[in-house]
């Protein structure tokens, strides 16, 4: 079994989009291990997103990942890293494909509704990140 990350971000729980994310995830089979509303504190953000450091947008991505509430969930599934990327579509809202997450609810690169672990490994460190072994009920 695989773990993923999904940081539902502040553009989409703005828009009151969280239910309807939460349910096109549990539609695709994923066991939600964990779920928790959070305000990100810019450490916090700072330190998850440290990989993106150099680029030129990671100051855009820390203050607007810090601009509001962000409902964090921990998923599971066989295949999950992938079959998650593939539910939340492209980076770009632009090029994701119809029925993704971004495609329903982003509206630009960096305000694109949901985040995604990019690989098994980040999976694990990522729901490590924001979930103690002991908040992650099978
Ligand atoms: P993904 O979230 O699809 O894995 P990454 O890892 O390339 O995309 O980027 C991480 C986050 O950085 C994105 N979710 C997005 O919020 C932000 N980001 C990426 N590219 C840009 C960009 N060109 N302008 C603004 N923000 C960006």
């Amino acid at each position: 079994m695989e773990r993923t990350l999904c940081i539902i971000k502040p553009d989409a729980v703005r828009k009151n989009v969280v239910g309807e994310i939460v349910a096109m995830i549990t539609e695709k089979g994923f066991n939600i291990l964990g779920m928790k509303m959070m305000r990100l504190s810019s450490a916090d953000a700072g330190e998850f997103y440290a990989i993106h450091k150099e680029r030129p947008f990671y100051g855009d991505l820390v203050e607007f990942m810090t601009s509001g509430k962000v409902v964090v969930i921990a998923l599971e599934k066989e295949n999950a890293v992938a079959d998650y990327r593939t539910l939340i579509g492209a980076t770009d809202p632009a090029e994701a494909e119809e029925g993704t997450i971004r495609k329903r609810f982003a509206s630009s690169k960096g305000e694109n509704a949901a985040h995604g672990s990019d690989s098994v490994e980040n999976g694990r460190n990522e729901v490590a990140f924001f979930f103690a072994e002991r908040e992650l009920i099978g």
